[in-house]
């Protein structure tokens, strides 16, 4: 109970510097969201847009992140407008890790075992920065249904504790995908429909960070 008020009287404080230092710190942008939904195809493009460099690796196979990933001072231009970021990859959320589900795409027994071992620990982790941030980013799958645990945990999760949200939905450039899907399950949410493969739609994308970061 007492460390629950610690808890409390610790972020009012940490909330009331960071407004104080608004100025002189970079806005920590998470992305978050299920396993395979192009969380790190997305941090990749805007590093690689404004810094030239990418953040980490992507894979079909998931849980190819399982490290949160940090990238310091990514300063992002939209029209006339700058920003500096400090961009957050974080490892997918998901509720059954199963090393047998890497088999399929040719992972070494052994192999698919060590990924399930660092993938829940990975879970933990990105869970554990949530609080930390100052905007997400949730990165969806559109062609995947988005009613699931998972999706709803993560954005109940940062609901609560007041941080703003964007809604992407990934990989519009696939003929199974669907936007209004993703709209009608979160709508009260922006959702920009983008394909971080691709980079289309990516200037909705800066417009609708610059708007909700603007109110961080
Ligand atoms: N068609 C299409 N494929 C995409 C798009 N974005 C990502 N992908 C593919 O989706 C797969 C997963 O991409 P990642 O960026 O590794 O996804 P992630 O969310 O970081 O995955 P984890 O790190 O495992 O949580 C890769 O095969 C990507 O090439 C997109 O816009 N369109
Ligand atoms: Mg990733």
């Amino acid at each position: 109970m007492i460390n629950m008020e610690i808890r409390v009287v610790r972020n009012f404080f940490k909330k009331i510097f960071s407004r104080l230092f608004r100025n002189k710190r970079d806005i920590k942008l998470g992305f978050y969201g299920p396993p395979n939904s192009g969380k790190t195809s997305l941090a990749n493009r805007i590093c690689k847009d404004f810094t030239g460099q990418e953040m980490g690796s992507v894979s079909k196979i998931p849980h190819e992140t399982r490290n949160v990933q940090f990238k310091e001072k990514v300063e992002i231009s939209y029209k006339e407008k700058k920003m500096t970021f400090k961009m957050i990859d974080t490892p997918g959320i998901a509720t059954k890790i199963d090393y047998e589900d890497f088999l399929k795409y040719k992972v070494k027994k052994k192999d698919a075992k060590m990924r399930a071992k660092e993938a829940t620990q990975g879970v933990i982790e990105s869970i554990k920065w949530l609080d930390d941030m100052d905007l997400v980013v949730i990165v969806l799958d559109a062609t995947e249904n988005p009613y699931n645990q998972v999706n709803i945990t993560i954005i109940g999760n940062l609901v609560a504790r007041k941080i703003p949200v964007i809604i992407v939905a990934n990989k519009i450039d696939l003929r199974k995908s669907n936007i209004k899907q993703i709209e009608a399950a979160f709508p009260e949410y922006d959702v920009v429909g983008i394909s971080a493969k691709y980079g289309k739609n990516m200037e909705e994308f800066y417009e609708s960070i610059f708007k909700v970061a603007k109110k961080v």
